[in-house]
């Protein structure tokens, strides 16, 4: 226990957001499913790229741009290691696990989908993986199928089979469900689709900082995810992707560092991952990226898997025993979140007490809002835990819902 306990306060040593009050209380942040704090690590990468490297990459001789270009460049390498890819150029860079999603659907769904083509994806899936298939199937008059869930939130799997079909061109799954929290079998499914030869595409955005990823062991096709739920900046985020899949796909965009050669009558395009990269990038984000990753690498995920487990089970025992509250979403496999609501009180007034008393988490749909007419509420109150939280904050949490309910 003092051994755990002298860890976490050297981890959150490492944050300085942690340090400030809110409406006069420490500040207790659960909102980590939305975005996570940053260490100083990252803050200290990003500032260091703009005091001392600030040049744009890839197109200059000078000695700031090759060393703002190695520094980013690196970061792809440290990425390809971390998701085990087999290649550097595999690891394309995004805005995140949204411009990641729109791209495939775009370049890759473009040329694959036609008329009467199916795209599977799941009841459980965030917007931004239902409507960019729902934007292809009306471009191409293709059909959105959804895998449905039970009432724990779990995929039945049985319906997934029986769904896929001699039209099924492309599967996209959650890896780990943002409002339910949801662990999904994913190489499972994957296995079964590829025994039908169908592409997937797996939504890693709320996986990622939770557990290792080895995309050749699962075998997926693409897998998408944002840097600042990971501990990194907003703005950028991983689209990995097969090299045969990319090279065989249009670009996504248009403009500089995409293309070989242009001429009015034509344009050559670029090499991996070049061609998906238009334009000047996220450059200070993507070096903030490598940094998160060193964050995550420092602490090790045996110990954020064994940690944020804890907190889970802690805050659902002692949720639990409260009368009126309900959970969302309760799967035997499970990520680091936790899902309610509690009877006859809005989820968005719990919000704002919780708020008054320094707790910060989120209510509302969690952009899941098939999730939430499934489970017939408007919404839900979303503890989502990091590796800086401790049990100390979840009581907090548990004393903070019982004032909220003596209140109403
Ligand atoms: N979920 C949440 O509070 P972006 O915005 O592109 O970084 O990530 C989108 C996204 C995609 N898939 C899943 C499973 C997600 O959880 C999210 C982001 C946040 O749950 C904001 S709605």
């Amino acid at each position: 226990m003092s051994e755990t306990l002298v860890d976490i306060e050297s981890i959150r040593a490492q944050f300085p957001i942690l340090q400030r009050e809110v409406n006069g209380k420490p500040l207790i942040y659960f909102d980590n499913g939305a975005t996570s704090q940053k260490p100083q690590s990252v803050i200290n990468a990003i500032n260091h790229y703009y005091e001392y490297e600030n040049s744009n990459i890839h197109r200059g001789v000078h000695t700031l741009s090759q060393e703002a270009t190695s520094a980013y460049e690196e970061v792809r390498k440290k990425v390809q290691k971390f998701i085990n890819a087999e290649h550097d150029h595999e690891i394309i860079f995004t805005s995140g696990t949204t411009g990641g999603i729109n791209l495939v659907a775009s370049s890759f769904g473009e040329n694959l989908i036609r008329k009467g083509d199916e795209i599977l994806i799941t009841a459980m899936e965030h917007h931004s993986n239902i409507v960019p298939w729902q934007m292809l199937c009306e471009r191409k008059g293709a059909h959105l199928k959804v895998v449905p869930i039970s009432k724990e939130g779990e995929l039945d799997l049985e319906e997934y089979e029986r769904l896929i079909g001699p039209k099924t061109e492309l599967i996209s799954l959650v890896h780990v469900s943002n409002s339910l929290g949801t662990i999904n079998p994913i190489k499972k499914m994957i296995d079964i689709a590829h025994a039908q030869n169908i592409p997937v595409l797996i939504d890693g955005a709320q996986a990622i900082h939770h557990t290792p990823v080895d995309v050749q062991e699962l075998d997926c096709d693409f897998y998408v995810f944002s840097a600042h739920k990971m501990y990194g900046p907003t703005g950028v985020g991983v689209l990995y992707g097969k090299e045969e899949l990319l090279n065989d796909m249009a670009p996504y965009q248009g403009g500089g560092d995409m293309i070989k050669n242009v001429t009015f009558e034509k344009t050559i395009y670029n090499d991996l991952p070049h061609k998906f990269e238009a334009g000047t990038p996220n450059i200070a984000g993507g070096i903030g990226l490598g940094a998160a990753i060193d964050f995550i690498n420092s602490i090790g995920y045996d110990f954020i898997i064994q940690h944020e487990a804890e907190l889970s089970r802690f805050a659902t025992s002692q949720l639990r025993d409260i009368k009126g509250l309900r959970f969302i979403g309760t799967a035997k496999e499970r990520a680091g979140l936790v899902s309610f609501v509690l009877d006859g009180i809005h989820p968005y007034d719990t919000g704002v007490i919780l708020d008054k008393l320094g707790l910060a988490l989120r209510t509302g749909h969690h952009c899941t809002q098939p999730v939430m007419t499934f489970f017939e509420v408007p919404g839900t109150v979303r503890a989502s835990f990091a590796v800086y939280n401790t049990k100390q904050e979840v009581a907090r949490l548990v004393e903070g819902i019982d004032r909220v309910k003596r209140m109403f």
